[in-house]
């Protein structure tokens, strides 16, 4: 944790945190939750089947199904606990890491993996689901999701918006152009940054000097620390800040400190550049086992309940990997169909001299 000497000492922690990695809940002076036996046992289980999608998806690539796959592992709980904050009516924009939101958001996970696997162009109707499509393009999604949140606001609609982004997108200059655009339009907005502490294999310390979410009162609106990997405070700060968005009160940027315990993506090996003790010393505040020794610790579940979402994982695994295989590949020309909603020259020239260059080949 950095030591932040203008903060004074009867200042509220600095890390957000209402669910310790041993599983004890904590209280913390500015946010709390109060969840039911049955909400909890559902996080708990959107926890695990979400770790499950990501396993199978990573052992898909390496079996070479897939053309590349960015693991979430480690930052379960920022995902859950912020997409489960979401209303329907609230607008989510993802960056590529972002399976455990659209798994909040009901994309069917067979989707991204079409995408991945390269048979589909883009994957899902973001409309259907108010879940962007992935963006690639590092921290581009913000400025798009500032835009629209601005269209909230002159609809007058009672939603919000929420960007996804990582510690490295914040040296963007979009995201910084988009923290402007959504201070000085006050825009319902919540920018919601996991830093997993690294970019690729760039560290935290080559991003910045001091912790991220200050960076928030230099544009002029509320920045919080959130523990990451505690699926609790993440649903609790983001619910507050999407409330205050919808109301009136503008952005906020939540920083959910955690940990990218797998590689960038899979054409990544992080053993190159970074030690293995850090790895060792992050799996002990792993997101999942705190909510599991919460229900053991209160008797909110029993070894039966742990073991029929496992058997409920195993199933989501086999059958995500069987329509995997199944997903046929998509007609050639069919990549020029939603460049443009309404006919192009252009395009329609490209699509002439591709489907001449396939007609060279036996089909
Ligand atoms: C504009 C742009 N520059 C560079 C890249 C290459 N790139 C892909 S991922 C990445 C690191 C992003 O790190 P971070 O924002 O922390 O997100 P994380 O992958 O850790 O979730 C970079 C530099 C890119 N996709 N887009
Ligand atoms: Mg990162």
């Amino acid at each position: 944790m950095t030591v932040d000497a203008s903060r004074g000492a009867d200042a509220p922690p600095e890390l957000v945190q209402l669910l310790t990695p041993e599983g004890e809940r904590v209280e913390h002076p500015d946010y709390d939750i109060d969840l039911t036996p049955e909400e909890v046992r559902s996080l708990y289980r959107d926890l695990v089947l979400v770790r499950r999608v990501d396993l199978e998806a990573v052992a898909l690539q390496r079996q070479g199904e897939l053309g590349i796959w960015a693991s979430l592992l480690g930052q379960e709980a920022a995902q859950i606990g912020s997409g489960r904050a979401l209303t329907d009516a609230d607008m989510a924009f993802p960056t590529y890491r972002e399976h455990g939101v659209a798994w909040c958001r009901d994309v069917d996970p067979v989707k991204l993996l079409g995408m991945f696997r390269g048979v589909n162009h883009g994957g899902w109707d973001p409309k259907e689901h108010n879940f962007h499509l992935y963006t690639i393009v590092i921290g581009s999604q913000t400025l798009h999701a500032v835009g629209y949140a601005m269209g909230i606001q002159r609809d007058d609609a009672t939603a919000a918006t929420i960007a996804y982004f990582g510690d490295g997108a914040t040296s963007q200059g979009d995201v910084n152009e988009s923290f402007i655009w959504a201070s000085v339009f006050n825009a319902p907005i919540v920018f919601f940054c996991q830093n997993n502490q690294w970019a690729i294999s760039e560290p935290l310390e080559k991003q910045t000097r001091i912790p991220l979410y200050r960076r928030a009162s230099g544009f002029g609106f509320p920045g919080v620390r959130v523990d990451g990997n505690d699926v609790f405070a993440c649903l609790a700060v983001t619910r507050q800040a999407l409330k205050n968005a919808r109301e009136g009160q503008g952005p906020m940027l939540i920083e959910a400190f955690t940990y990218r315990m797998g590689a960038h993506t899979s054409s990544d090996d992080p053993t190159r550049y970074r030690v293995a003790s850090e790895l060792e010393a992050w799996k002990l505040k792993d997101p999942i086992e705190r909510v599991k020794a919460y229900l053991f610790k209160n008797e909110l579940a029993d070894q039966a309940y742990f073991d029929s979402i496992e058997a409920e994982a195993d199933q989501l695994g086999a059958d995500l990997r069987a329509r995997c295989l199944a997903m046929p590949d998509p007609e050639p020309l069919a990549i020029f169909d939603h460049v443009y909603s309404e006919p192009h020259a252009l395009i329609d020239e490209e699509r002439a001299q591709y489907a001449a260059y396939l007609e060279g080949f036996e089909r």
